[in-house]
C-alpha cells in the first residue's frame, strides 16, 4: 500500500535541526508505518546556510522566510528547532496555516506564551508536540512501565540533576549562533528552562502534578560579553537551580541543574524511592536502569543493573533496533518520538508530550523562577 507522505518543514539547522533530521531520516527504516517522512524544506535566514545544511541533510528545497515556509502547501508539518524567543510566533502562525508542529524544548520562554501556544494549536486541532527526547530512551520508558504497573508502591521521594560544566570559562561571551543559550532575551531562562525542563518533564510524566516549589539560582559569572553587541553586558540567566518541591501524591522532589559542575558534561541523573521498589538512572549510562526490588527474595535482594537492550516488547523499542544486548544511542530517543508521533496520527490517539503536557513543564518553571526571585515557596499554578 502507498504510504501517506508526511512532509517535513525544518526551522533552524543547529545541534537540534541535526538531531530531529536524523530522526526523520532513521524512523522510516527502524519504525516503518503508514507515513512516509519527506524532507521536504529546510529554513534559515542566511540562504548559503540553509542550502549546506539541505545538501548535506537531503532536504529538497530552501526557505529563508519562516513565514513563507508555514504557509507552502507542500509542507504537512513546521519543525521550529529555533532559539526559545521564536517559538511562540511560529508556532501560532504554523498553527494557524493548519500544520502539523513538532516544537523543540522548551515549549516557550514563560507559561503566558505557553498558554498561547497551547489555544493556537487547540483551535486549529492540529497535531502538536515537544521534543522532551529523554522520555524515550528505552531505560527511561521502561522505567515508567514500573511505576504505572504499581511496583515503586508508594512514592517518597523524587531526585533528579543535570549537570555540565561548559560555562565555567569567565571569557565565554554570550549571545549569536551557538551560544543564545547564554542570553535571557534569546533563551528566556538559563538552566532551569534548559536543563531542568527535562527533570520536570520526566517527573511529571512518572510522578504526576508538582504542586509547590522552594527554588534558588546563581549568576556565576556576572558579565559576559555579548556577541550580537560587542559589548560587555550582564548576564541574565540563572547558571545554576536548585529547588525543593512537594508533589500532589505527598512525595518530596529535590533538583538541581548548574553548567558548573567541573567534570560532567551531560550529567541527567533521577532516582526514584518508593516503599516497594526504588528506580535510578544516568544519561551517561543511558541504557541501563538500576533497580532495587523489596519484594525480592531476602538473601538475594540487593540494586541490580538491568541492561535495557533486550530485544523483546519487555524493553521498549528495542525489538526494532539490532540484537538483544546490541546498544543503541541518544540520537535513538529522538527517532522513538517521530515514529510514536506519527503512530499517532494514525491513531488519533496524540503522542506526548503534547503542547499542554508542556505547559505543565512550563509552570513549574515559571514557579521555580519566581521562588528563587522572592525567596519565598510558591504554588505551581494549575494549566
Ligand atoms: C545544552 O547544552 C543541551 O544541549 C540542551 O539544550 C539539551 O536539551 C540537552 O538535552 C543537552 O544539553
Amino acid at each position: 500500500m502507498a504510504k501517506k507522505p508526511f512532509r517535513v518543514g525544518m526551522i533552524g539547522y543547529g545541534f537540534m535541526g541535526r538531531a530531529h533530521t536524523n530522526a526523520y531520516k532513521q524512523v522510516g527504516q527502524f519504525f516503518p508505518g503508514e507515513h512516509e517522512v519527506v524532507l521536504k524544506a529546510a529554513c534559515a535566514r542566511d540562504a548559503a546556510k540553509a542550502q549546506a545544511f539541505a545538501d548535506q541533510w537531503g532536504y529538497e528545497t530552501i526557505e529563508t522566510d519562516w513565514r513563507k515556509l508555514v504557509e507552502r502547501p507542500d509542507i504537512d508539518a513546521v519543525d521550529i528547532c529555533v532559539p526559545n524567543n521564536l517559538h511562540a510566533e511560529m508556532a501560532v502562525a504554523a498553527a494557524r496555516a493548519g500544520k502539523a508542529i513538532l516544537c523543540e524544548k522548551p515549549l516557550a520562554m514563560n507559561a503566558a506564551e505557553g498558554r498561547t501556544m497551547v489555544a493556537a494549536v487547540e483551535a486549529a486541532k492540529v497535531p502538536n508536540m515537544v521534543w522532551y527526547n529523554y522520555r524515550r530512551i528505552p531505560a527511561v520508558s521502561l522505567a515508567k512501565k514500573l511505576i504505572d504497573e504499581g511496583r515503586l508502591g508508594k512514592v517518597f521521594h523524587y531526585r533528579a540533576k543535570f549537570l555540565q560544566d561548559w560555562t565555567i570559562k569567565s571569557d565565554l561571551p554570550q549571545g549569536g549562533q551557538g551560544l543564545w543559550r547564554l542570553d535571557a532575551a534569546a533563551a528566556g531562562a538559563g538552566v532551569s528552562g534548559d536543563l531542568l525542563a527535562h527533570c520536570i518533564d520526566t517527573a511529571l510524566w512518572f510522578n504526576g502534578r508538582l504542586d509547590s516549589v522552594c527554588a534558588m539560582t546563581e549568576v556565576f559569572v556576572k558579565e559576559r560579553p555579548h556577541n550580537l553587541t560587542g559589548k560587555m553586558e550582564a548576564v541574565t540567566i540563572d547558571d545554576a537551580c536548585l529547588f525543593f518541591g512537594k508533589f500532589a501524591n505527598g512525595s518530596l522532589a529535590n533538583f538541581e541543574s548548574t553548567r558548573y559542575a567541573r567534570g560532567h558534561k551531560a550529567q541527567y541523573t533521577f532516582e526514584i524511592n518508593g516503599e516497594d521498589m526504588s528506580i535510578a538512572w544516568d544519561l551517561h549510562d543511558l541504557h541501563r536502569l538500576q533497580i532495587f526490588d523489596y519484594k525480592d527474595e531476602g538473601k538475594i535482594r540487593g540494586w541490580k543493573s538491568v541492561h535495557v537492550t533486550d530485544n523483546s516488547p519487555d524493553h521498549p523499542y528495542m525489538a526494532n533496533w539490532w540484537v538483544p544486548g546490541l546498544a543503541i544511542g541518544y540520537d535513538s530517543s529522538f527517532t522513538h518520538q517521530v515514529a510514536d508521533f506519527l503512530a499517532g496520527l494514525g491513531s488519533g490517539k496524540p503522542a506526548s508530550p503534547t503542547f499542554r503536557d508542556a505547559l505543565e513543564t512550563q509552570l513549574v518553571l515559571d514557579a521555580i523562577l519566581d521562588s528563587a526571585k522572592s525567596q519565598r515557596w510558591k504554588t505551581v499554578e494549575q494549566a
